[in-house]
């Protein structure tokens, strides 16, 4: 597979080219693409160096595939150019998630929608790739009829910018600001812009792209995002109530046998997962499995993954690696 990825010096950028060669991906030719400022700046793959082009001439190589984390407007402006010669886009940002003729793939869950005429693929906000991960196999058996969930999602989310801002901080260095406050020793109930009904856009993803995903508009989600002085990954405190009831021992054995799911659930021994041991891991950890004693059919969990990996470049690659095992790209459907 020739093998663009767009936006290849941003942070997720900076992973897929990771996590493409750590996985083996079939690349034949790697492009990597980036914006006028970095066209001519090298990036590192296999231990060997590319040069950066920019996204015209991405597309004169002729690229099967193209990973793109540049951020909404780029992304509506250039996918179709590549979808339009004939590659097949996976395309990380918001920009296509809720277009109803495009599909919204995290593979553990609904993969099986893909076929040979996608040509733009929208991979999914990171929060709500691990919350599905989780919750699908539950949704299988139970039937999920409500989820309330509360986020503390990491600075790596908002980019290289947000970083900066709480290590300048930490450091006691003046820098630019990539939040209206402070984050260092703080914390803030505000990831996206805020919506007209109060909510951010962040909350919305989570509420509009599990209905999407799951292919069950009944599900109903309300989410609170949070930000917190946090690298590894984002945590998320999720209540679910289920149209039947459950026993706690089959749904730990059930999640644990999920894919992509580990279960560190141990609390007599301390065991619950973190950020810290999230980091730089493609699972989705669920521990904390307990009732919700104030009604019926309802279960407490706490889900954390690497936002990075599994809630970005993992989930785009395990994509493409779906696509290239069905056949449903490169020249075995005739591009
Ligand atoms: C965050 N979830 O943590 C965001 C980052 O819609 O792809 C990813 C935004 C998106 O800030």
């Amino acid at each position: 597979m020739k093998v663009a990825v767009v936006g290849a010096t941003g942070l997720v950028g900076t992973k897929m080219l990771q996590i493409l060669e750590e996985r083996n991906f079939p690349v034949t030719e790697l492009i990597p693409v980036a914006s006028a400022k970095s066209v001519g700046k090298e990036v590192i793959y296999k231990g060997k160096p590319y040069k950066v082009v920019s996204v015209e001439d991405a597309i004169k190589q002729k690229p099967d595939i193209a990973l793109f984390s540049a951020g909404g407007s780029t992304s509506l402006e250039q996918a179709p150019l590549f979808a339009e010669a004939g590659v097949t886009v996976i395309d990380n940002s918001s920009a296509w998630r809720m277009d109803p003729t495009k599909k919204l793939v995290v593979p553990e869950v609904n993969a099986n929608v893909l076929t040979a005429e996608d040509k733009i693929i929208a991979n999914p906000n990171c929060s709500t790739i691990q919350m599905v991960v989780a919750l699908k196999p539950l949704h299988d058996k139970y039937k999920i009829k409500r989820v309330v969930v509360s986020t503390y999602q990491s600075v790596t989310g908002t980019g290289v910018k947000a970083v900066d801002q709480l290590f300048n901080e930490r450091n006691g260095i003046e820098g630019p600001m990539a939040y209206p406050y402070k984050i260092d020793l703080n914390v803030l109930p505000h990831i996206d812009v805020f919506q007209d009904n109060g909510y951010t856009k962040e909350e919305m993803k989570m509420v509009l792209e599990t209905k999407k995903i799951m292919g069950d508009d009944s599900i109903r989600v309300t989410a609170t995002t949070v930000r917190i002085p946090v690298m590894g990954g984002h945590s998320e405190s999720v209540n679910v109530e289920f149209e039947n009831d459950f026993d706690l021992t089959e749904l730990r054995d059930l999640l644990s046998k999920a894919p992509g799911v580990v279960v560190i659930d141990d609390v007599a021994n301390l065991q619950y997962p973190t950020p810290l041991e999230a980091h730089e891991k493609d699972d989705v950890f669920v521990g904390r499995l307990r009732r919700d004693e104030t009604q019926p059919n309802t279960l407490n969990c706490w889900i954390v993954s690497d936002n990075l990996r599994k809630g970005a470049a993992t989930n785009a690659v395990q994509i493409a690696e779906y696509l290239v095992a069905k056949n449903l790209v490169g020249e075995a459907v005739g591009v």
